[in-house]
C-alpha cells in the first residue's frame, strides 16, 4: 500500500519503523503532513530569527513564542486538528515574511524560509518533500530528527516557563539556530552529533529554568497525600502538564460548587502548596493519559486537556472534552488565551454543574513530592540510609507510560525490585507503580516522586548534591542505576539532558526509539552504554551484580 504519510517520533511507531498510513497515536495522514510542514516553515521561521542576531538585530520575543509553540502542537497526542494547525502554519509564514524583509542579507536563505503556500492544498502537497524521508542518508535523516524531537520537547518546557513568565534569551536562540542548522546539508554526522549534545547541555538549563518558574510561582513542592477517592460534587478533570492553567481554573472554580480533580500528569500539581489552599481541589483520578478513554467516560463531568497526552475521544464524551495552548481536536472546545492572558472557564464550569459526580475508580492515595528541595531536606536521613546499608541502591525510573503490553515490565520491575532499593521518579512513567504497596526504608518511601516528566530535572540535582555529600568524582560512582521509560518528545530531551549531565549506562524501553538508525544507535552505545530492556530477570542481575 502507498504510504501517506511517515512519522517515527514516539516510542508507538508502527514495527518500531514509523507510522505510513495513520498513527498509532490516531493521527491522520493530512494532519501528520501538515504538522510536518508547521516544522518546516518553523525551521525556515528559525533560520530567518538567526540571521537576525547574526546581523545584531534583535528578535522579538512574539517569534521566541511562536517557534516554541509551533513545536509543542506538533509533539505526540497534542493536537489532532487541521484547521489549527493550518493556520499556525499561514500565522507563521507571514511572520516570517516580515522578519524576512528587517534581514540585510538574504543570500543563501532556504526554501523553508522563503515558500509561501497559496493555501492548505499546496500546504499538503509539499509535505513528502519536507518531512522525514526527505532525507536520503540514513545516519543524517536519524540525527536531524533526533535533534528535532529534542528541540521538540525543549520548546515545550520552555513554554510552561514563558507561561509563567520566565524566560531566557539565550535558550530561545539555541533552539533556533539548532533549529535553522537542521536545513543545512552541509552538515556532517559529526557536526549533527555534537549539535544533538548541545541540545542535551541546553535542555539542562531549560529543565532548569521551569523549575525556578513553578517553585517560584508555587512553591517547593512538598510530601503530600493525594487521595485517588471521588467526592459527590460534579467534578471537572484536568489533564496535561500546564500549571498555570490549573490555577486559573481553580481560582474560578472556587465556590462554585464544582470540585477539581487532576488526571496522569496533572498530579504532581497537588505537591505545590499554592495548590493547597483550595478546597475544592479534590485529589487524582484514573492513571497514566493512555487510559483516558475509560476513566474520562466515568468521569461523567467535563475533561480539560491543558497540554498533551489526548487520545481522540470517543463519541460518548467528546462534548466533554475541552482543549487549550497547543492541545486540539476538531469538535472538541478550545479555550483561547495567549500569554499573560486570563482564560475564561465559565463555559467548562456551568456544563460541569450539569453532570453527575465522578463514578469511583478507586478510594486510595498516593504520596509524592519528593523533588530536589524535599530531598535534599531530608539528605541526611537519606545519607545516613545508604552508610548504614539500609539504601543499597536507587534505581530511576522516570519517563513516560505508554499502551505497550511490554510496559507491564516496569510494574514487574518495581514488584521484583529487593527491599533495599529505592525508586526515584518523575513522568507519568509511575502509575505503573505508585499504588503498590512497596513500603517504606526508616522512613523514607520506596517511590520517591519528584513530579512531572520535566521534574526529572530534580533527579539529576539529587544525585549531583549525593554525589559531592559522598565526595565522589563522577555520578555514576554513585549507587544509583538508571531504568528509564520513554514515550515522546519531551523524553528526548531529558534523556539528552541526562547524557550532558554526564549519566552513563541508561536503560531506554520500552523499546529504543525507531528514528536511530544503526549507526547513530551505535554511538549512544559506545560512548554512553545506553542500553536496551531486557526481561526483568536479567536486567535485576544487571543492575544489582554489584
Ligand atoms: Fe507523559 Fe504524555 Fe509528561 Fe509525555 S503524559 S507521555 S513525556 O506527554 O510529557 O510524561
Ligand atoms: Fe506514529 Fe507516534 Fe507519529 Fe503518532 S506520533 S504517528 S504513533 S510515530
Amino acid at each position: 500500500m502507498e504510504s501517506t504519510m511517515f512519522c517515527y517520533q514516539c516510542q508507538e511507531a508502527v514495527g518500531n519503523r514509523g507510522c505510513v498510513n495513520s498513527g498509532m497515536c490516531g493521527k491522520k495522514p493530512d494532519t501528520s503532513n501538515l504538522q510536518d510542514v508547521l516544522v518546516y516553515v518553523t525551521r525556515g521561521l528559525a533560520q530567518v530569527a538567526s540571521r537576525l542576531r547574526a546581523e545584531g538585530k534583535p528578535v522579538d520575543a512574539a517569534v521566541n513564542q511562536r517557534v516554541a509553540s509551533n513545536l509543542f502542537v506538533t509533539v505526540t497526542n497534542a493536537n489532532f486538528d487541521d484547521r489549527a494547525i493550518a493556520s499556525h502554519l499561514a500565522d507563521t509564514v507571514r511572520e516570517t515574511a516580515a522578519l524576512r524583509a528587517q534581514l540585510s542579507n538574504h543570500e543563501g536563505l532556504s526554501d523553508a524560509a522563503t515558500w509561501e503556500p497559496a493555501d492548505k492544498a499546496a500546504m499538503l502537497a509539499k509535505a513528502p518533500s519536507v518531512g522525514v524521508m526527505a532525507t536520503s542518508d540514513d545516519d543524517i535523516r536519524s540525527l536531524r530528527w533526533l535533534l528535532i524531537y529534542g528541540l521538540k520537547g525543549m520548546a515545550a518546557y520552555a513554554e510552561h516557563a514563558r507561561i509563567l513568565g520566565y524566560d531566557q534569551e539565550e535558550i530561545d536562540a539555541f533552539l533556533q539556530e539548532a533549529l535553522a542548522k537542521t536545513l543545512d546539508d552541509a552538515l556532517t554526522v559529526d557536526d549533527l552529533i555534537a549539535l544533538v549534545l548541545e541540545a542535551g547541555k541546553r535542555g539542562v538549563d531549560t529543565m532548569a529554568l521551569l523549575d525556578k518558574a513553578n517553585t517560584e510561582s508555587y512553591g517547593a513542592p512538598e510530601i503530600t497525600t493525594v487521595p485517588t477517592g471521588v467526592r459527590t460534587n460534579p467534578g471537572i478533570l484536568v489533564s496535561g502538564h500546564d500549571l498555570h492553567d490549573l490555577e486559573m481554573l481553580l481560582e474560578q472554580t472556587a465556590g462554585s460548587g464544582v470540585d477539581v480533580y487532576t488526571h496522569g500528569e496533572m498530579l504532581p500539581a497537588h505537591y505545590y502548596p499554592a495548590f493547597k489552599k483550595y478546597d475544592h481541589f479534590a485529589g487524582n483520578y484514573g492513571n497514566a493519559w493512555w487510559q483516558q478513554k475509560e476513566e474520562f467516560e466515568q468521569f461523567n463531568g467535563p475533561v480539560f486537556l491543558t497540554t498533551n497526552c489526548l487520545v481522540p475521544p470517543k463519541d460518548s464524551y467528546r462534548d466533554r472534552v475541552y482543549t487549550t495552548g497547543a492541545v486540539g481536536f476538531p469538535g472538541c472546545k478550545h479555550i483561547p488565551g495567549g500569554l499573560g492572558e486570563q482564560k475564561d472557564f465559565s463555559e467548562l464550569i456551568e456544563h460541569a454543574k450539569h453532570c453527575d459526580a465522578p463514578t469511583e475508580l478507586e478510594d486510595g492515595k498516593i504520596v509524592g513530592g519528593f523533588a530536589h528541595t524535599q530531598v535534599l531536606a531530608l539528605a541526611d536521613k537519606v545519607i545516613e540510609a545508604v552508610n548504614a546499608g539500609a539504601i543499597k541502591k536507587f534505581v530511576v525510573m522516570a519517563g513516560c507510560d505508554g499502551r505497550a503490553t511490554g510496559r507491564s515490565y516496569y510494574t514487574d520491575f518495581a514488584e521484583a525490585l529487593p527491599q533495599d532499593a529505592v525508586i526515584l521518579t518523575a513522568g507519568c512513567a509511575k502509575y505503573r507503580y505508585n499504588k503498590l504497596e512497596l513500603g517504606d526504608i526508616g522512613g523514607i518511601p520506596r517511590v520517591l516522586d519528584a513530579g512531572q516528566c520535566n521534574d526529572s530535572y530534580s533527579l539529576a540535582v539529587i544525585a549531583l548534591a549525593l554525589k559531592d555529600a559522598f565526595g565522589l568524582d563522577d555520578v555514576n560512582d554513585l549507587p544509583i542505576v538508571y531504568n528509564i521509560a520513554w514515550y515522546e518528545q519531551k523524553a528526548v530531551i531529558v534523556l539528552l539532558a541526562l547524557l550532558a549531565l554526564g549519566v552513563k549506562n541508561i536503560h531506554l524501553g520500552p523499546t529504543l526509539p525507531a528514528f536511530l538508525s544503526p549507526n547513530v544507535a551505535k554511538v549512544l552505545v559506545e560512548n554512553f552504554g545506553i542500553a536496551g530492556m531486557g526481561t526483568v530477570e536479567d536486567d535485576l542481575d544487571l543492575f544489582f551484580a554489584s
